[in-house]
């Protein structure tokens, strides 16, 4: 007989609610769930393939651990016993520094991702820490430490209540938004402007969410920070900006007009490829609106000055005193956020606390930058890293330059992976333990409920029991934990009834949290888990900002809403000042650079990524409902282009750039402006040793191949994955 349950879908930011059919131990459908009170029933392609993407037959059953220079089909305990045997020897010999951990992506969809990867970083004492973050948003974290004083507190734009939304870089209607949590992004748009409202789109491509805008500006790759600095520096000339009841927020709002003085319109112009005149009606435009918001994300972050452009769409929220009202940028406030602290200064947030050991790169947010791993691991000496482990990570594919870190890999002493696949990283590993399927795993998206647009709070258990011989993944974390720092053998629960234990005892003497003056041991027995992430949950709500309980959250299984966001300034701030600290000295340091690519001669043709609804990242490439047709890894080309190097639409080329060379097909095609090509990132499944079988028989090329690594973003050690110049010549 069939059933149906609830589940929170993991596949992307907007963690819409999906109603599973369950038959026979497996999920043989998905839908949307009307009665979400978030998602109302959306669902995309990829949710809907969720019953396809859980039971697909490459899935791994059970752990691998590698004998003889083979990886075979263990027991658990073999494997953890493996585990213990190497690591905390490992540690003795080189020192904690020579293990290294990589994190990646699907971490922030996990319950295990959120609460173990910081007890383990802490057992182990390495500084070797890498994360898909400099792949990606870490620009965002680094201006709002140093703005906000808080590397999470981002601003989102108020969709469903702003007037004007200026959107860069980010192609939602495809990738279903970023940093910005919203199920039915394409709703939320289209009801913006069926509302009167105005959507601009900065993206050298006319992508999808292009195509529903009013305006659609194409400007060069890499330029978005001089476009902002050139907004910016308009609405101060024109005298347009009006902080409002910002200003008593705000250090440095004077200096700010002289920092950007040479960004006028005119100057930056040529570098972006558009005409002052777009630019300054822009800034009018966006001055003009009644709210408006300024929202970035993936094509302004990872780019040279991927820091640079992500503070200056804070800073126009600012200028134009939006930012902390409705219908402007707000920060959520998430169920399971501690309870508010008093404003006042913090703590501030620093960068650059040590540096890596190869090149030198500064830490940022305890991270080095993950296009330095392969160095870390390659190069001798004190230090070097000889143990690694990745936990829902595929660096082969999503890091610059996989084939030195696929060499790199295969050099270890030792290499544990957490993932569900044997795919172009996990097969270096020694030990494989694989995270049951998401039917089998509760969920609560502790990330993005605090990027989401609308405050709400919604919690999924396992829709199936586990099956036979599986693990839950918040077990093999913590197992994984105790296995690494000598505690082999100790009960998995300990690890988490240690966090509680810490926890309450910082509770009760916290005069601002609810459990104050409580009895640890008490408060302790109240919590209602039935398993220790459960138990870690409920803690987190009772200590939250809503007076939430876990069994609050059992009984409202379609979630609970918080209302729409709401203005919280000064509290978020933790600036050493208690302000926002709007020209911070990183920044100023930084703008002279700036200033020097407006006289840049740029490349004749530069390449950039893009994204299909029907793909995520290096991993969905093998569920065959959601491959083929147009989700395919080729070279998109301007016909403009085309016609000049000879290239023909279905033909090869060779691209060629910094890091190397690859052979793709072309696609003719006018939905990308001309100096601009287009390739995919997450292709490359040909790398023996891998089992993804459906991946396997149409490959692609890893696009991260063109790069060596050495293009970041300097502030945030982000890589540069856009925007870089590529030579392209026909091949036959
Ligand atoms: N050129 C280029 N490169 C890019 C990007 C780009 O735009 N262009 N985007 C970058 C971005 S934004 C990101 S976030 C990174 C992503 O980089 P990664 O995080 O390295 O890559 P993913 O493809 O998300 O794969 C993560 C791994 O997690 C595994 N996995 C899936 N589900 C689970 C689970 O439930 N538990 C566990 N333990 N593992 C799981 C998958 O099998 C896969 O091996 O890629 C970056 N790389
Ligand atoms: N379907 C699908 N959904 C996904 C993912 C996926 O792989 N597939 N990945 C998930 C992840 S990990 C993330 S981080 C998010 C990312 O979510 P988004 O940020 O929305 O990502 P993209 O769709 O890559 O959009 C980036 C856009 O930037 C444009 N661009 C490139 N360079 C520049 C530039 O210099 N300036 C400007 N203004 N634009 C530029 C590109 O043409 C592209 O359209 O998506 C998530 N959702
Ligand atoms: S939009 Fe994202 S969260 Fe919603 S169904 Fe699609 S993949 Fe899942
Ligand atoms: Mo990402």
């Amino acid at each position: 007989m069939s059933r149906t349950a609830l589940r929170i879908c993991p596949l992307c930011e907007a963690t819409c609610g999906l109603t599973l059919t369950l038959g026979d131990g497996v999920v043989t459908g998905a839908r949307g769930d009307r009665e979400d009170v978030f998602s109302r029933g959306f669902i995309c392609p990829k949710g809907a393939a969720f019953g396809a993407l859980d039971s697909d037959p490459d899935r791994l059953t059970g752990p691998l651990v590698r004998r003889d220079g083979r990886l075979r089909e263990a027991t658990w305990e073999e494997a953890f016993d493996a585990i213990a045997a190497a690591v905390p020897a490992q540690v003795q010999e080189y020192g904690p520094q020579s293990v290294g951990v990589v994190l990646g992506n699907p971490n922030v969809h996990t319950m295990a991702g959120a609460l173990y990867p910081p007890l383990l970083l802490k057992s182990l004492g390495t500084r070797n820490l890498f994360t898909a973050s400099t792949l990606d948003q870490m620009p965002k974290h680094v201006s709002s430490g140093l703005l906000f004083g808080d590397p999470f507190a981002i601003p989102v734009p108020d969709l469903d209540r702003c007037d004007f939304l200026l959107l860069l870089g980010a192609n939602p209607v495809e990738s279903n938004g970023s940093l910005c949590t919203a199920p039915d992004f394409p709703g939320r748009l289209k009801a913006l402007r069926a509302r009167g409202g105005t959507l601009v789109v900065v993206d050298p491509r006319r992508t999808r969410t292009a195509a529903l805008a009013d305006r659609h500006l194409a400007p060069r790759p890499g330029s978005d920070a001089l476009l902002l600095a050139a907004l910016a520096h308009t609405l101060i000339e024109e005298k347009l900006a009006d902080p409002g009841a910002l200003e008593e927020h705000c250090d440095d709002i004077g200096e700010l007009g002289v920092a950007l003085g040479s960004f006028t319109p005119e100057a930056v112009a040529p570098a972006c490829d558009l005409t002052a005149a777009e630019i300054r009606t822009l800034a009018r435009e966006l001055a003009a609106a009644p709210t408006a918001a300024v929202y970035a994300r993936i094509g302004s972050c990872t780019v040279e000055f991927g820091t640079l452009a992500s503070w200056l769409v804070d800073v126009l929220n600012i200028l134009t005193g939006n930012l902390d009202r409705p219908g402007g940028a707000l920060f959520p406030l998430s169920a399971t956020a501690p309870a508010g602290r008093p404003a006042g200064p913090g703590k501030g947030f620093a960068l650059g606390r040590w540096s890596s050991r190869v090149s030198g790169h500064p830490e940022v947010k305890g991270e080095l930058p993950m296009a330095a791993l392969a160095e870390e691991i390659e190069t001798r000496g004190d230090g070097r890293i000889r143990v690694l482990l990745a936990i829902a990570a595929n660096p082969v594919l999503s890091a610059p330059d996989g084939d030195r870190l696929d060499r790199a890999l295969a050099g270890l002493d030792f290499m544990v992976s957490i993932d569900p696949y044997l795919n172009e990283t996990s097969r270096h590993a020694h030990v494989v333990l694989p995270p049951p399927p998401p039917s089998q795993s509760a969920h609560f998206d502790f990330a993005f409920n605090g990027f989401a647009v609308r405050n709400q709070v919604r919690y999924s258990p396992a829709a199936l029991p586990p099956a036979d011989g599986r693990m839950d993944e918040c077990e093999i974390h913590a197992r994984l934990i105790l296995a690494v720092s000598g505690l082999h053998g100790a009960p998995p629960e300990a690890v988490d009834e240690r966090v509680i234990a810490d926890s309450l005892a910082r509770a009760v003497t916290d005069p601002r949290s609810p459990l104050h003056g409580g009895d640890p041991q008490e408060l302790a027995r109240l919590l209602t888990g039935s398993t220790g992430p459960e138990r870690r949950l409920d803690l987190m709500l009772r200590t939250g900002p809503y007076d939430l309980t876990l069994d609050d959250l059992r009984q409202a299984p379609h979630g609970i809403d918080l209302g729409p966001l709401q203005p919280r300034l000064p509290g978020v701030l933790k600036t050493r000042s208690g302000r926002i600290e709007l020209l911070p000295d990183p920044i100023a340091a930084e703008l002279p650079r700036l200033r020097g690519a407006l006289a840049d001669r740029p490349a004749a043709l530069v390449l950039v990524g893009r994204r299909h609804l029907r793909s995520n990242n290096s991993w969905l490439h093998n569920v065959p409902a959601l491959t083929g047709g147009s989700n395919r890894c080729t070279l998109q080309v301007h016909p403009q282009d085309a016609d000049r190097l000879g290239l023909v639409d279905g033909g090869q080329a060779r691209v060629t750039a910094d890091g190397g060379s690859l052979e793709v097909p072309v696609e003719v095609t006018d939905a990308i402006r001309s100096g601009v090509v287009s390739l995919p990132h997450g292709w490359g499944h040909d790398r023996a040793g891998s089992r993804l079988s459906v991946a396997a028989a149409a490959p692609g090329v890893n696009v991260n191949q063109l790069l060596d690594g050495t293009r970041m973003d300097r502030l945030s050690g982000t890589a540069v994955l856009n925007g870089f110049p590529v030579e392209l010549t026909p091949l036959p």
